[in-house]
């Protein structure tokens, strides 16, 4: 199944009003596409709303504003095409996804009810560093746009989107990297999203995996069996003091990719540790409000090898009689050794990767079923190709869209065919993983 036919721009009454790619151009050079304007050029006050409704900016150090968030996404974010599953975003979850090195508190931009001040939309953006091909770009990263579904349609999105652009502006910055599942103009790569079954049951009775024809339900559950310990040795959960090895390893590994993001070593902690290890929060596997989870494979000479780190982001099961929800671990930043100084085109090359990828896959799926995980999600980004089929990941219906705003490049390969093929050969370009 391939992703919904684009339409044309004149479809996008809002779209095609701002500095982003359009679907026919053909594109002669990467680099900005208006640059014509300096901060005091920005307008100093919020976009005007409608009598009714408030600009809020949202306080994320208080407990009571991210919980009114967590309300807001819990009952009006993301659904699947069927409305089957809504993701739930834990509070620690947004905190970790919100609160990153070097926020602006002026980014997480609310709109309330004048009267009753009830919050009824939402949209954020964090600060990151992109390296677009061989250009590092200091942008912003856009996430969480979400309206409350009685104000839907109302052409709300598009003033939330002005103003956040407004307020990174006024920060000299104008740049920025979003996702969707929707196509806009235009996306820089597109990646598929593939599912890997834990708990086959579960995921049967929710809807998610059909029984396939010619196939018993023994069998499902056969064929995504799993021992019950994992296999690389000198596999053990990161610490913090492991954080210059592994960011040494992960920026080597990431330097192939052609849209990647540049970490500094602090926001690589955070990103794989969070709170994890400091004196506020014990470094605990199996702390049931737990968000991130990364392993690293210490060799005996002390030697860190490998990354893999993955998430944890249920879903909402809506009207389901038996099961409320559906726990997925989502793949997050890995790295190997074997994957270093190997151009992504080298098909024979790649088997000592894909050997090593696929033994160090199978061990976190191992994790993941043991930390009770029902599905373990992977897009086509990075090296999945590589081991994705072999580890009987399937590929699901959803796609993911890479824009980037005023700034055009060359399309960058998301990892798959329109056939829906993997290959070893042609791998994606993608290094990005957008929560
Ligand atoms: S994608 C998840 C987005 N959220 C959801 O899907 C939650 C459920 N849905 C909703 O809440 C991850 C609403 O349906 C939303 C649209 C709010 C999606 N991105 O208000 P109207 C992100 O958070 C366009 C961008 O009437 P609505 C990334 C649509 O094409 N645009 O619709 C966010 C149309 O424009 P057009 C989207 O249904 C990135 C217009 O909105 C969009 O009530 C944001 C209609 O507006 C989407 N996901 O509300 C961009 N979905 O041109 C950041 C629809 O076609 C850009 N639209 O007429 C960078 C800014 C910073 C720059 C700094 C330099």
């Amino acid at each position: 199944q391939e992703q919904p036919q684009k339409k044309s721009m004149a479809d996008y009454k809002f779209w095609k009003t701002q500095p982003v790619a359009t679907f026919d151009e053909k594109i002669d050079d990467e680099g900005p596409i208006d640059s014509s304007k300096a901060p005091d050029d920005i307008p100093d006050t919020p976009y005007p709303l409608l009598k009714e409704f408030e600009w809020d900016t949202m306080d994320l150090s208080n407990p009571d504003v991210i919980k009114e968030i967590f309300d807001l996404l819990y009952a009006n974010y993301v659904e699947d095409s069927d409305s089957t599953f809504r993701f739930n975003y834990s509070r620690r979850f947004l905190d970790w996804a919100l609160r990153a090195p070097d926020f602006r508190p002026d980014w997480y931009i609310g709109v309330r009810v004048t009267g009753t001040k009830k919050l009824v939309a939402f949209i954020s953006a964090i600060p990151v560093r992109l390296r677009v091909r061989n250009t590092t770009i200091q942008s912003a990263e856009v996430n969480f746009l979400c309206i409350h579904k009685k104000l839907r349609s109302k052409r709300l999105a598009p003033l939330l989107i002005k103003e956040v652009t407004r307020r990174v502006n006024k920060q000299g910055i104008w740049q920025a990297l979003y996702t969707a599942g929707v196509v806009l103009p235009k996306p820089v790569a597109t990646c598929r999203y593939y599912h890997r079954s834990l708990n086959w049951t579960k995921l049967n009775e929710v809807g998610f995996s059909p029984l396939p024809p010619g196939m018993t339900k023994t069998k499902m559950v056969a064929k995504y069996k799993l021992p019950s310990s994992t296999n690389l040795p000198g596999l053990r959960l990161m610490q913090r003091e492991d954080i210059d090895q592994a960011y040494d390893l992960l920026v080597a590994y990431l330097n192939k990719f052609e849209l990647a993001q540049v970490f500094g070593r602090e926001e690589l902690l955070h990103w794989l540790m969070h709170d994890y290890g400091t004196e506020s929060v014990p470094n605990d596997e199996n702390d049931k409000d737990r968000v991130v989870w990364a392993y690293v494979v210490e060799n005996t000479d002390g030697v860190i090898t490998d990354l893999v780190s993955f998430y944890k982001l249920p879903s909402t099961v809506i009207g389901n009689p038996v099961h409320d929800n559906l726990v997925a671990a989502y793949e997050f930043y890995y790295a190997s050794t074997a994957g270093l100084d190997l151009p992504r085109t080298d098909p024979d090359g790649s088997v000592m990767l894909k050997n090593r990828l696929l033994v160090l896959f199978n061990d976190a799926l191992i994790l993941a079923k043991n930390l009770g995980f029902d599905v373990f999600n992977a897009l086509t980004l990075l090296d999945n190709s590589l081991f994705l089929d072999e580890l009987k990941f399937g590929a699901g219906d959803g796609y993911l869209n890479y824009y980037l705003f005023n700034y055009k490049a060359f399309p960058i390969d998301g990892g798959y065919h329109e056939d829906g093929k993997l290959d070893a050969v042609k791998r994606s370009g993608v290094a990005v993983v957008m929560l």
